[in-house]
């Protein structure tokens, strides 16, 4: 007899989902338990106040329907042996993910201090949302997860971006219907067209339209049932719709009907692995209709709130003052029957592990959900066959692209590049040496490069390539994100969570280390030849600075060979994020590969053979830069002061690794306060010529000796489509203005030499009105060289 035609639906304990009813049951008590308790963990007396915590935190209403699924993939895992990931997409329901990892006995495992018995029950209460304790959402601290789940709508990206190129998983991923409103959800459905049944893993959504959000209804909970369907059909998928009742025997409805759901899903994917021909599936997924807050109380203070979005949080708010409230949370604790479902010693009962899946079968223990684990190291091959002749015109991330083949040849299975659209915008086209763009849509045969696998994912959603790469690197494998600078903000707030997980991932031994996740961020704001001032924004390196430095570092290689080495570099290193901003343009190369790899490793650098300085003394001013674009500009300035100033003398620094400016007790690349002193001089001035918004060097620099001397120059919010050397004269980047700047700065220049002031302000206004007629820059700057070495 198959489930579906079970007519048995009462709570007998020879009912074949008994067990998995008891262990939602029991997920759901621990669940309220560590909503409300302190003491009194197994009820052996009546509540009283002082069982109950002073401060009522956490989210009831998404828990009980994430019990109910985790449970019944409990008993799937069993009977069919699977290997599944569990993504909490309202991971504000932590209690609930950490409840079914401690009967899973996951907790106690990682965690010795909260045993698997009654004091370890009462421990798992005590310390959520505690001071001192756990967080309220699925943070790093809770087995099994990839996903914190605080801020909403990316899960089912994340799971998408598990599931590639892991044949043997099933990412089971929980969608909130509210979350389902945003943006990178709402995109996310899309990514079926990507995932290769027989290369990678598949993904299951099982949306829960429990009804509401925090003070609204969901969307999709409020269009007929035949327009729903509706739509997950048009987004390729067959949804299976699991909608029972309330409580009592009608729960028993939904498990009959979830575990027949879940069976079925199962029956396709393995169908659809098995006999894929090359074209597109139609994956399953399961539509969960339940109450929001079911089994809890039903009516408080005579308002409904289980089924409601009342439920949402802590549905008895005055446990300790009002009595009644006492009775009710009690009542509630006790109708999930505790002594049926735990040991005398408090721990899970012998009815719960029918349906444990064992080791690291366990969606709490599943290595892909500790990816560093599992982690292979990239190969990474050799970068001197891409070496640039120092002195040769290149575009750097074309060098990056054709190094990046190698990568991808040296690790075809666990190295993927993600993009919105650019690769080859970017330059990076020459990884289509060895691979193609993976795409499960249609083909015609006008396509490039499209093929049903490769190493290369690109959607036009920065949100879903940024989620892609997460979720890949966050079960072991590596990756890179490449896109426009400008538009790279779309994923600010991805970017702020990522980074909290890997800071707070780096404070518990047991997350192993995972690839860093790497930007690339070409077509930057000197270079939007093409477009103008809408792509003009370097502002992202000012948001990526906030975060803790433990986890951020920024890099503007000046040049073709110092981008490849920065890009090893960024590779290979763990538990990163690096932004690497680079240019597509044909630039000049500055240094050998050698030279790039000393560069790179110091993070900044006196260049004295683009300086003018004299060994054994201070020099006059320094020059300083970081970009490419800028140092270039710096170079032609300092050109400029000693052609005509000889007896100036400048010292020239380029600055690679941003986060060197930082003070060394603020970032663990900062310098010390002597080196940079030796470096920038204590009272030198200095001018800065910087790729981004020239406050941020304030920002990190600000704490050093010579601070006040500094001046930068940068991007100051003007633009427009124009030539590259008006945009630098628009912003005051130019070599004439960077000269300038110097003859201001230095004692006495200036009274000497405001006649060539003048002139340089001549000239700007000349190599203005030569680009305003001729449409593009004077060939003495469009085609300046920096050739002396
Ligand atoms: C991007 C984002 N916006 C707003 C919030 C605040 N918030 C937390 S929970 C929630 C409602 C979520 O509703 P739903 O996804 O349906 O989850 P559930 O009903 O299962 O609690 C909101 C708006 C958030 N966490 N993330
Ligand atoms: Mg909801």
């Amino acid at each position: 007899m198959t489930l579906t035609e079970s007519t048995d639906l009462t709570l007998r304990r020879d009912h074949p989902l008994y067990a998995v009813d008891a262990w939602w049951r029991a997920a759901n008590y621990l669940t309220v338990g560590q909503i409300y308790l302190r003491d009194n963990a197994m009820l052996r007396r009546p509540l009283a106040p002082a069982d109950i915590k002073p401060r009522l935190l956490g989210h009831w209403g998404t828990s009980p329907a994430l019990n109910l699924i985790y449970a019944h993939l409990n008993r799937l895992i069993v009977e069919r042996s699977l290997e599944v990931l569990y993504i909490a997409g309202p991971g504000h329901g932590g209690p609930a993910m950490v409840a079914n990892t401690w009967l899973d006995h996951t907790y106690s495992e990682l965690f010795p201090a909260i045993g698997a018995d009654e004091a370890g029950m009462l421990g798992l209460f005590r310390q959520f949302s505690s001071p001192g304790g756990i967080p309220s959402h699925a943070s790093p601290t809770t087995p099994g997860s990839i996903h914190e789940g605080g801020e909403l709508g990316y899960s089912l990206v994340h799971a998408f971006g598990a599931a590639l190129d892991n044949p043997q998983l099933i990412v089971a991923c929980v969608v909130g219907d509210g979350e389902a409103e945003t943006g990178t959800l709402a995109a996310s459905w899309h990514l079926n067209k990507f995932l290769n049944p027989q290369t990678d893993g598949a993904v299951l959504p099982i949306l829960n339209l429990n009804g509401y959000k925090i003070a609204n209804p969901s969307v999709l909970a409020r269009i007929p049932e035949a327009e729903l369907l509706a739509l997950f059909r048009g987004y390729g998928y067959e949804p299976i719709i699991v909608s029972g009742g309330f409580d009592g025997e009608e729960s028993m409805v939904v498990h009959a009907q979830m575990s027949a759901a879940l069976e079925h899903a199962a029956d396709r994917i393995a169908e659809i692995r098995h006999t894929h021909k090359g074209q597109r599936p139609i994956w399953p997924m399961i539509i969960l209709r339940t109450p929001k807050g079911w089994t809890g109380p039903r009516v408080v203070d005579g308002l409904p709130v289980e089924g409601t979005w009342r439920a949402h949080q802590v549905p008895l708010s005055q446990v300790t003052e009002n009595p009644e409230h006492l009775a009710e949370l009690e009542r509630w604790m006790r109708s999930y029957h505790p002594d049926e479902l735990f040991a005398a010693d408090g721990s899970a009962g012998a009815l719960l592990s029918e349906i444990r899946p064992r080791g690291d079968h366990r969606m709490s223990a599943l290595p892909a959900s500790n990816g560093g684990r599992i982690l292979v190291p990239l190969v990474l091959p050799p970068l001197a066959t891409h070496e640039v002749a120092p002195g040769a015109t290149a575009e750097a991330t074309r060098a990056l692209g054709n190094w990046l083949a190698d990568v991808i040849a040296a690790n075809p299975k666990n190295f993927r590049i993600f993009g919105p659209d650019e690769t080859a915008s970017n330059r990076l086209d020459g990884v289509y040496q060895v691979t193609a763009k993976q795409w499960q849509g249609e083909f015609l045969p006008t396509d490039e490069h499209l093929a049903g696998t490769g190493r290369v994912i690109e959607i036009l959603s920065e949100n879903l390539v940024q989620g892609l790469l997460e979720g890949y690197l966050l079960t072991g494998r590596h990756g890179l994100m490449s896109s426009y600078e400008a538009f790279i903000h779309v994923v600010d707030s991805m970017f702020n969570q990522h980074a909290k997980w890997l800071e707070a991932a780096g404070e518990i031994a047991w997350r192993r280390p995972i690839a860093s996740l790497t930007y690339l961020l070409s077509s930057h704001v000197w270079r939007q030849d093409h477009n103008g001032f809408s792509h003009q924004d370097p502002g992202f390196l000012n948001h990526v600075v906030t975060k803790s430095p433990d986890v951020v570092r920024v890099y503007l290689p000046p040049d073709a060979n110092t981008l490849l080495v920065t890009a090893e570099h960024c590779l290979a290193s763990r538990d990163y994020i690096n932004v690497i901003v680079a240019g597509k343009q044909p630039a000049p190369t500055f240094l050998s590969l050698a030279e790039a790899r000393t560069h790179g490793a110091r993070g900044i650098s006196v260049w004295d053979w683009a300086g003018t300085e004299v060994t054994g003394s201070e020099p006059d001013a320094v020059i300083a830069s970081a970009g490419d674009v800028p140092t270039l500009e710096a170079m032609a300035a300092v050109r400029l002061l000693h052609d005509a100033i000889p007896e100036l003398r400048v010292r020239f620094v380029n600055v690679v690794d941003l986060m060197r400016l930082q003070a060394h007790d603020q970032h663990p690349h900062g310098l010390p306060s002597s080196q940079f002193d030796a470096v920038f001089t204590v009272d030198k001035p200095v001018v800065f010529a910087f790729h981004g918004y020239p406050s941020l060097i304030h920002q990190l620099a600000y704490r050093h000796t010579n601070h006040a001397n500094f001046h930068v120059l940068g991007f100051r919010e003007k633009g427009t489509t124009t030539t590259p050397f008006d945009m630098l004269m628009m912003n005051d980047l130019d070599r004439y203005r960077i000269a300038i700047e110097v003859i201001r700065r230095v004692p006495g220049l200036e009274a000497r030499y405001g006649s060539l002031v003048e002139h340089f302000e001549d000239e700007r206004s000349r190599l203005r009105a030569y680009a305003y007629e001729h449409g593009v820059d004077a060939p003495e700057v469009a085609g300046w060289e920096w050739l002396e070495r």
